[in-house]
């Protein structure tokens, strides 16, 4: 498969609880008017029957726009949907199993934060990687303490696959994390808790991108 997260630099998450009053479907619109291709609906506490209409609802929205779109975890409302893929996380079913459930065409990304993880995730046959949590962050419940730039710097020397760095990510630090070899980048509160959806995303691209023209690659 010619992997399309490749060509992904920003990666959005949903979080209703951090989004002001705004309804997933509503965030998610904000996103795609401002030009995202990527959306990650991310949803650990709703039932099964919120989270698939919801996610019918994104599945339209994300196609008109020609946007990938990802369910957090769960496979079956994926399925249902035909997203494009599946998020996996350490203590979820185990890649190769979403593999067997989804088929082949399908992304399955799962989130890592050790080298011997990432390396694991590779073998097992993840299209992509979550590198985190960079930076502190409140977002994620019961998530390991920050991992710090240095793995970020590992995978970027180390991995051929399509990493996406993740957690803590902010307008004041996502220079850095570029600077550090960051591809595509992970933001939930940042996005989904600001005011402005669509002009906060386009602060956080010219942020990326002007420092993507100073580090010159
Ligand atoms: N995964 P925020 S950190 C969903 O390290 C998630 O795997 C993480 O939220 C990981 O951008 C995280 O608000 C939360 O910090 C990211």
């Amino acid at each position: 498969m010619n992997n399309p997260l490749h060509a992904v630099d920003l990666y959005c998450l949903t979080s209703e609880e951090h989004s002001l009053g705004r309804s997933n479907v509503a965030v998610v619109q904000a996103m795609l008017d401002a030009g995202v291709k990527l959306v990650q609906y991310r949803e650990k506490y709703k039932h099964a029957g919120e989270k698939l209409r919801e996610c019918e609802l994104i599945r339209e929205m994300t196609r008109k726009a020609g946007a990938l779109f990802l369910v957090n975890d769960d496979v079956a409302v994926a399925q249902a949907v035909d997203a494009d893929g599946v998020h996996v996380g350490q203590d979820d079913l185990p890649v190769p199993v979403v593999r067997r459930l989804l088929g082949p065409g399908k992304i399955i990304g799962l989130s890592t934060h050790s080298p011997e993880q990432a390396r694991a995730a590779v073998e097992a046959g993840a299209d992509y990687i979550g590198v985190g949590p960079i930076y502190a962050t409140r977002t994620k419940k019961d998530v390991c303490a920050p991992v710090g730039l240095e793995y970020l710097e590992w995978v970027a020397a180390n991995l051929t696959i399509p990493f996406v760095v993740i957690g803590g990510i902010k307008e004041h630090n996502i220079a850095e994390v570029k600077r550090r070899g960051a591809g595509c980048v992970a933001m939930i509160t940042e996005i989904v808790g600001h005011e402005d959806i669509a002009g906060q995303i386009r602060t956080l691209r010219n942020r990326m991108h002007s420092t993507f023209q100073e580090i010159g690659s």
